[in-house]
């Protein structure tokens, strides 16, 4: 059975195309700084938004169209994997990613769960074999059920701790059958409401003990996947233990896990806590812990996690860079963890948003791919920080200096004298690479 009958596969058809079912800037086979766009890029689709989500919110029940929901239970699950493999097709994608309930319903007991995945993971499996589209990563959902009210690796209950292990423990297996090159933690409720109630010590040792025995049973299964965990300051509970990724490298560093565990960053979080999404992937690759990236952006005028397709144009060119930086994303990729607006609930909106997130991201590696060529951003750095490469800024940095000498300098020095940070400048030379790179084209 077939689903997107009215659509073909999406190909590259350049920036003046006017087909809306049509890459305009990503271009697969294009190199870019001696990689294909395909190979750097490594888009993901997330199931839980494409095949999953009804699209409903707070206030009001799902709009979304999906022609496999007229099925129900393990019908509807079958239905979705026919489905995904033909989009995963149709759009091209070299990856995918979901969570355990995403792909099949849970049971009335543990055990059935179970059940119910090893029917769905072999169906997969199946279609794996004749597809391109492989599996970023996986994860479990640790935080939708009542059960995970107070948390799950974190949790004040004992029973839920072994619970959520022990969907993990089957997480771990699935993910070494279909091959993941990664396997996702999102803490969704690993934090807390109030300090009022919660015992934030024993919650936090919990949680580093929960992934010490995670990295464990990997090992012993022989899984070799990335391990990554996925910050996020808030929402639903009022704190996340991994609140942004400077807090959870601490957080790994403490329990002896940075060398278990990288970064997946998500664009929406990093604006959730704060941070330009730029900062959260530059905090990690400066640390060597970038590991993925969940694509998304939020809204400037909401508080909250909205998950939208990624199309603001200069923060794909810095976010780029950074990864570029970082030499790529190793086995990590541009996971879409994106919705479409409550209002896009037609099955072709679906192509319309990946396609609309895939051409951001290429339209950044294209710019961002120029800027490191006329090294533009590293000539602003070595100009500004000139003063470190001779005479005390050199002693400084090679530690060859100490307080009584310093004072010895600060005491002759006649003036001081401070260059311009030039940031305008440097604001409109972005956009002049921006305007200027697909010019003519
Ligand atoms: C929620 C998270 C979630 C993770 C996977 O905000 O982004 O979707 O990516 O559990
Ligand atoms: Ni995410
Ligand atoms: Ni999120």
């Amino acid at each position: 059975m077939t689903y997107f009958n009215n659509i073909n596969r999406i190909q590259y058809e350049g920036p003046k195309s006017n087909n809306p079912l049509a890459f305009k800037f990503y271009n697969p086979e294009e190199k870019v700084g001696g990689k294909t766009m395909e190979e750097i890029l490594r888009f993901g689709v997330a199931y839980w938004h494409t095949f999953t989500e009804d699209l409903s919110d707070p206030f009001g029940a799902g709009t979304a169209i999906r022609p496999w929901d007229k099925y129900q239970g393990m019908d509807r699950a079958k239905a979705r994997v026919e489905a995904a493999f033909e989009f995963f097709e149709k759009i091209n994608a070299p990856f995918f990613a979901f969570h355990d309930v995403d792909i099949a319903p849970e049971g009335d007991t543990l055990a059935e769960s179970n059940k119910n995945l090893d029917t769905i993971v072999a169906m997969i499996k199946e279609y794996m074999k004749d597809s391109k589209t492989k599996l970023l990563w996986n994860t479990v959902n640790n935080f939708s059920h009542p059960r995970f009210v107070h948390g799950a690796g974190s949790s004040s209950n004992a029973d839920v701790f072994a619970y959520a292990a022990a969907k993990v423990k089957k997480g771990l297996e699935v993910g070494k059958e279909l091959g993941a090159e990664n396997y996702v933690f999102w803490g969704g409720r690993e934090g807390y409401e109030t300090l009022l109630n919660t015992d934030m010590k024993l919650e936090m040792d919990n949680l580093g003990r929960f992934f010490h025995m995670a990295n464990d049973y990997a090992k012993e299964i022989g899984f070799d996947a990335q391990f990554l965990i996925e910050p996020k300051p808030k929402e639903p509970t009022s704190h996340q233990y991994d609140f942004d990724v400077a807090s959870g490298y601490a957080f790994l560093q403490h329990y002896g896990l940075e060398d278990v565990l990288k970064f997946n960053i998500e664009a929406n979080h990093a604006t959730l806590a704060g941070h330009t999404f730029e900062h959260e992937l530059h905090y990690a690759r400066i640390h060597n812990m970038l590991g993925s990236v969940d694509a998304n952006q939020g809204h400037p005028l909401l508080g909250w996690d909205t998950d939208e397709f990624p199309t603001d144009l200069h923060t794909t060119v810095l976010a780029m860079y950074e990864i570029l930086k970082n030499g790529g994303l190793g086995r990590g990729g541009l996971n879409f963890d994106a919705k479409v607006r409550r209002g896009s609930f037609t099955p072709e909106d679906l192509f319309h948003a990946h396609i609309a997130g895939m051409d951001s991201f290429a339209v950044g590696l294209k710019v961002a791919q120029r800027l490191i060529d006329d090294r533009v951003l590293e000539d602003v750095l070595e100009d500004r920080y000139a003063s470190f490469k001779e005479g005390i800024g050199l002693d400084i940095v090679e530690g060859n200096t100490d307080f009584h000498k310093l004072e010895e300098h600060a005491l002759g020095l006649t003036e001081i004298s401070n260059k311009s940070g030039k940031l305008e400048r440097i604001k409109a030379t972005i956009n002049q690479y921006l305007l200027t790179t697909f010019a003519g084209k």
